[in-house]
């Protein structure tokens, strides 16, 4: 079985989204920049290990991304989830995970990388919003696609009408996703995204298709 450690900082409903999957995997450990992230209770009380790392007790962000990347390595992952971490993360950081670190994004990238991307996708009235799972690259949320689901937005929405329809599918989309890495199907071959069982040509990984 392949082993997992997911990085949250925050609720953690990302997190429970996978934990509850059934997944073909073990979660070695869930991780937090925050000690007040919600997340971490939920897995403590599912017997998995938990460590916090805050980022404000060190220097610089290499030396908390070091520090990170020990908490990581204690547990040999086979994958690295982050799942509504907010820290930015340094190239050497992102190079040791090459090809096993993914994100999940509430936007339809590349539209509205960074932060408050709802509020970034009501300002550009766009009439579809969503999220994607990408491999992290140094470029921020930049890295290949590998997954997208989109949402309607809808007339009176406002931030946190939006945000809900878009978690919905989040917690859909990541398990999928996380599921076809911990099955050995995905993989990063040449800077795309590659599903085991589907064309490379084209482009885009639809994830119906892929099931
Ligand atoms: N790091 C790299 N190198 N590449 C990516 O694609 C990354 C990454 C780190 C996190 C998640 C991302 C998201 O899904 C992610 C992708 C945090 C920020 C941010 O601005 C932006 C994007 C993401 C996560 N963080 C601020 C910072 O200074 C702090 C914001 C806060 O604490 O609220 O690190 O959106
Ligand atoms: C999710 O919507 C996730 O996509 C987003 O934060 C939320 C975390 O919720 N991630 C980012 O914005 C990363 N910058 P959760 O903690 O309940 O999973």
């Amino acid at each position: 079985m392949k082993r997992y450690v997911i990085l949250i900082s925050g609720r953690g409903s990302n997190m429970e989204a996978l934990l509850d999957a059934g997944l073909p995997g073990v979660c070695a450990a869930v991780i937090s920049n925050r000690a007040d992230a919600a997340g971490l209770d939920f897995a403590a009380s599912r017997g998995i290990a938990t460590a916090v790392i805050d980022h404000r007790e060190f220097a610089s962000r290499e030396a908390f991304d070091a520090a990170l990347a020990a908490a990581i390595d204690r547990h040999a992952p086979d994958l690295v989830l982050l799942s509504g971490f907010m820290r930015i993360l340094s190239e050497g950081f992102v190079r040791h995970y090459e090809g096993r670190l993914l994100n999940i994004h509430p936007s339809l990238l590349p539209a509205f990388p960074g932060i408050r991307t709802h509020a970034q996708a009501l300002a550009a009235g766009v009439r579809l919003h969503g999220c994607s799972v990408h491999f992290v690259t140094p470029a921020l949320d930049g890295g290949p696609i590998i997954a997208q689901a989109a949402v309607p937005v809808q007339a009176g929405d406002d931030v946190a009408s939006l945000a809900a329809r878009v978690l919905a599918e989040e917690h859909r989309l990541y398990p999928r996703v996380a599921r076809w890495f911990l099955q050995g199907r995905l993989s990063l071959v040449d800077g795309r995204a590659q599903l085991a069982g589907e064309k490379a040509a084209g482009g885009s990984l639809h994830a119906p298709q892929a099931d």
